[in-house]
C-alpha cells in the first residue's frame, strides 16, 4: 500500500503526529493508500517554509518564475497517462475523462498563469502640473489554497498557479478524499526546480488541517472551493481576522431548453451537462426546464440517451460514468433519491445504486437518474445533491422559465438552449448566475472571471481576477 507524504520545504515529509487517513478507490470500495492526517504543527512547518521562501520568490524576475511554472506544466503533460490513471483510481471518474479534461487542465492552469506572470504591470495616473500617482501590485505573502475532491488536480492547480504567478508562496491542502495527484504534484514541482518552500502541500482533514490553515495568523488569504456549509465555517473564522477570502461554493444550476433550440444539440448538451463526472461538477445542471410544446418529445429523447449511458469500471474507456467519490457521498445521493420520491417525484430512469460485476462489485455506483413532477420549492430542487440526479419540469414562457431558474439560493451557472439571439441575450442578462452558457456547456476560457452569485460564493477566480486576489494594490502619489 502506498503511503503518501506532505511536501514541505521541498521535501517529502511524514506528518509530525504520525497519524494517517485511509484513501479509498471508489470503484472497488477498497483502501489503496494512506495519506497524512496532519495537524496544526505540520501547518506551522509549512508556513515557516513558505515565509522563508517568500522574499526570493516574490522578487525573482517574472520571466524566471514563469519558466519554472512552464516546466511544471510540461511535466504534468509528460505524465498525462500516469496522472489520469491515478486521478481515476482516486476519484472514481472514467479514466478517459481524466485524460481529456482533468490532467490537461492541470497543465493548462500552470501554463496559463506562467504567462500571466509576465503581464502583471503597474498603472500610472498623471495630474499634469500637480502630481503623478502610480499603483503597484504587491503579492500578499503566504496564502492558503483549499480544494475539493470532484476535480482534484484541476481545482488544486487552479488556485496554486495564480498564487505562484502573483509572487505569493503557498500552503495548500487537497481534499482528504482525493489526495493522490496533489502528492504527485509536489514531486513534479521539485523536479521542475520550484525552490523549496514556495509550494507546501499539507494533507489531512478539513476541520483539523484545513481549519489550522484558515486560522493561521501569518497566512494572509484563503482561496477555497467546496460546499457552501464549509464556506460559511471558513468565513466565520476568517472574518474576525479580516482575512481575505475567495469562496467558490455549491450550485443548483438550471438548464433552460426553448422550443426553438437545435433539438439534438440540446439533448446531447443536457446529457453532458447533467452527468459528466457523475454529476459531481459544481457547474453541472441539476434542474432542467423545457418549454412545454417540446416537453414530451425532449423528455423521451433524454430518457433514451440517459438509458444508453454506460456506468462501469472507470478503467474501461467505454464507460460514460464511473463511481461516485465515497461511501458517504453515495449514501447522500441515494438518500436524496428517496427524498425525491417522498416529495412526489416520478422516476423516469435510474433511481438506484448499481452493482458492476467483477472487480468493481463493491464500488459506489449510482444510475443516472431523471426525475419529474417536483415543484420548485421542494428540497430536491433546492439543495445541492452533487450527483447524477436531475429534475425536469415544463415551462410556458420566458417569465416562468426565469422565475424557476432563479428560484433557488444558489447562482453559479446556467445554460440556455435557443436559436433566438434576442432571447439568448434577454435570458443571459436576467439569469442570476455568475456564468451563463448559451448553446454550449463547460466551455471555459481561462481569461474570464469565474465564480458564483448568491450562496454560490464570494469573489471571482480566473484571468486577472485571481492575480488581483493574490496581490494588494499600493498607490504612491508624488508631487511634481
Ligand atoms: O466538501 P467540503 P465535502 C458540496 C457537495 C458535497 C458537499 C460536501 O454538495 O456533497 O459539498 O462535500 C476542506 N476549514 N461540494 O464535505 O467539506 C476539506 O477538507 C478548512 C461542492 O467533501 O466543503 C476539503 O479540502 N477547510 C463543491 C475542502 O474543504 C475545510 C465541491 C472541501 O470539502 C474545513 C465539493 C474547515 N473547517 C463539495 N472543512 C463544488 N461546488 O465544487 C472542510 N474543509
Amino acid at each position: 500500500m502506498e503511503i503518501l507524504t506532505n511536501y514541505i520545504d521541498g521535501q517529502q515529509a511524514s506528518p509530525l503526529g504520525g497519524a494517517y487517513i485511509d484513501v479509498f478507490e471508489p470503484a472497488t470500495g477498497q483502501v489503496y493508500a494512506q495519506a497524512p492526517r496532519s495537524q496544526a504543527d505540520d501547518v506551522e512547518a509549512a508556513y515557516q517554509a513558505a515565509r522563508r521562501a517568500f522574499p526570493a520568490w516574490s522578487q525573482m524576475p517574472a520571466a524566471q518564475r514563469s519558466d519554472i511554472m512552464l516546466r511544471v506544466a510540461a511535466l504534468i503533460d509528460n505524465h498525462l497517462d500516469e496522472l489520469a490513471a491515478a486521478e481515476s483510481r482516486d476519484n472514481g471518474k472514467p479514466v478517459g475523462l481524466a485524460r481529456r479534461m482533468d490532467i490537461p487542465r492541470g497543465a493548462a492552469n500552470f501554463s496559463y498563469y506562467a504567462t500571466a506572470a509576465l503581464h502583471i504591470h503597474d498603472e500610472a495616473f498623471g495630474l499634469p502640473g500637480q502630481a503623478l500617482s502610480y499603483t503597484t501590485h504587491k503579492p500578499l505573502g503566504v496564502v492558503g489554497c483549499i480544494s475539493p475532491w470532484n476535480l482534484p488536480l484541476y481545482l488544486f492547480t487552479w488556485k496554486i498557479a495564480p498564487a505562484l504567478a502573483a509572487g505569493c508562496t503557498v500552503v495548500a491542502k487537497p481534499s482528504e478524499i482525493t489526495p493522490y495527484t496533489a502528492w504527485r504534484l509536489g514531486q513534479l514541482c521539485a523536479e521542475a526546480g520550484l525552490p523549496p518552500g514556495v509550494l507546501n502541500i499539507v494533507h489531512g482533514l478539513g476541520p483539523e488541517v484545513g481549519q489550522a490553515i484558515v486560522e493561521h495568523p501569518g497566512i494572509k488569504a484563503i482561496s477555497f472551493t467546496g460546499g457552501s456549509a464549509t464556506g460559511r465555517v471558513l468565513a466565520q473564522t476568517a472574518a474576525p481576522m479580516l482575512k481575505k477570502l475567495s469562496l467558490e461554493l455549491g450550485g443548483k444550476n438550471p438548464a433552460l431548453v426553448f422550443a426553438d433550440a437545435d433539438f439534438h444539440a440540446a439533448v446531447e448538451g443536457v446529457v453532458r451537462s447533467s452527468f459528466t463526472n457523475q454529476g459531481q461538477i459544481c457547474l453541472c445542471s441539476s434542474r432542467l426546464y423545457i418549454e412545454r410544446p417540446i416537453y414530451d418529445q425532449f423528455r423521451d429523447a433524454l430518457v433514451a440517451q440517459v438509458d444508453a449511458l454506460k456506468v462501469g469500471d472507470p478503467n474501461d474507456l467505454s464507460s460514460n460514468l464511473g463511481a461516485v467519490v465515497s461511501q458517504a457521498h453515495f449514501d447522500k445521493i441515494l438518500s436524496y433519491i428517496q427524498l425525491a420520491q417522498h416529495e412526489g417525484a416520478n422516476v423516469l430512469c435510474g433511481g438506484q445504486a448499481l452493482q458492476i460485476p467483477g472487480r468493481c462489485a463493491n464500488g459506489w455506483f449510482v444510475a443516472p437518474t431523471l426525475l419529474e413532477g417536483l415543484p420548485i420549492g421542494c428540497r430536491t430542487n433546492q439543495e445541492e445533491i452533487f450527483g447524477p440526479v436531475v429534475s425536469l419540469q415544463p415551462f410556458d414562457n420566458e417569465e416562468e422559465a426565469l422565475a424557476l431558474a432563479n428560484g433557488v439560493d444558489y447562482g453559479l451557472s446556467a445554460t440556455v438552449w435557443t436559436d433566438n439571439l434576442r432571447r439568448a441575450h434577454r435570458m443571459a442578462q436576467a439569469l442570476e448566475a455568475g456564468l451563463v452558457w448559451v448553446n454550449t456547456w463547460l466551455l471555459r476560457d481561462l481569461r474570464t472571471p469565474f465564480g458564483g452569485m448568491k450562496q454560490s460564493g464570494i469573489g471571482r477566480e480566473g484571468g486577472t481576477e485571481a492575480i488581483r486576489f493574490f496581490t494588494e494594490p499600493k498607490t504612491i502619489c508624488i508631487s511634481e
